[in-house]
């Protein structure tokens, strides 16, 4: 398997939140990969090969290296060329910027995996029986959510003021993937202005737009594709 463009490759799957975030610091960074689109219950064997543990996103360089994590990837892309409009972190919002991220991909995660598929969570055996209610899950994340509006309140329309950053980019996927769990029932919902403003921008933004360009399926021998294209 080569590097047919000379490109890094990333392997992603367009709905997945992790990719996602990769492919925002691409674009931002105005980088351009070879793409390859996969399916989650069909990855390709080269994908594992250099990446065992089966997830995506991962971007294999010219060099070899594999990068087999979506904050990684976000990280190589802003070192490559640092976005022009993302505000670069002071130490302390740095800190900041990893504890929200380490929230998000723990506890809100983790709740809401279990408020969209409540069904994978349910256990029934004969010592256990356990019903995983999707609501006390969306509560959970709505927690987490009314504090990322307090601070977007306070000093929004980004989560460190006028200016996009990594923060906002590695966590805007998940707020959409809350939404999208029942849109509804979200946009409906009383309070967390700021936080629905936030995402609604993101949603409207050239950024996403590029980021979530379609691709069919790759399979070893297709014309290689760019990304952006
Ligand atoms: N910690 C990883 C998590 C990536 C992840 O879990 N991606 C999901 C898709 S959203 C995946 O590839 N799951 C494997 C599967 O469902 O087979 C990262 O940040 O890159």
């Amino acid at each position: 398997m080569e590097h047919q463009l000379g490109l890094p490759v990333l392997y992603t799957f367009r709905r997945c939140p992790y990719a996602m975030r990769a492919r925002l610091a691409i674009v931002a960074a105005g980088l351009k990969v070879e793409v390859r689109e996969l399916v989650l219950r069909a990855k390709p064997a080269h994908m594992l090969e250099i990446s065992p543990k089966g997830t995506v996103p991962v971007l294999w360089l010219t060099d070899g290296t594999v990068i087999d994590e979506s904050l990684d990837v976000m990280r190589w892309a802003v070192r490559q060329n640092f976005p022009a409009d993302w505000l670069a972190l002071n130490s302390e919002q740095q800190q900041q910027c990893d504890e929200w991220i380490a929230l998000l991909d723990g506890e809100f995660k983790r709740n809401l995996d279990r408020y969209k598929y409540p069904h994978r969570y349910h256990v029934k055996t004969d010592t256990e029986n356990y019903t995983c209610d999707p609501l006390v899950h969306r509560d959970a994340c709505e927690k987490i959510l009314v504090n990322w509006n307090a601070v977007l309140e306070k000093q929004g329309p980004y989560l460190f003021g006028g200016q996009p950053s990594f923060a906002d980019y590695a966590i805007l996927p998940f707020v959409r993937q809350f939404r999208i769990a029942d849109e509804a029932w979200f946009d409906a919902a009383p309070g967390y202005s700021a936080l629905k403003q936030w995402l609604a921008a993101f949603l409207e933004s050239p950024l996403l737009e590029q980021a979530m360009v379609k691709y069919n399926p790759w399979q070893p021998g297709d014309t290689p594709l760019t990304f952006p294209g």
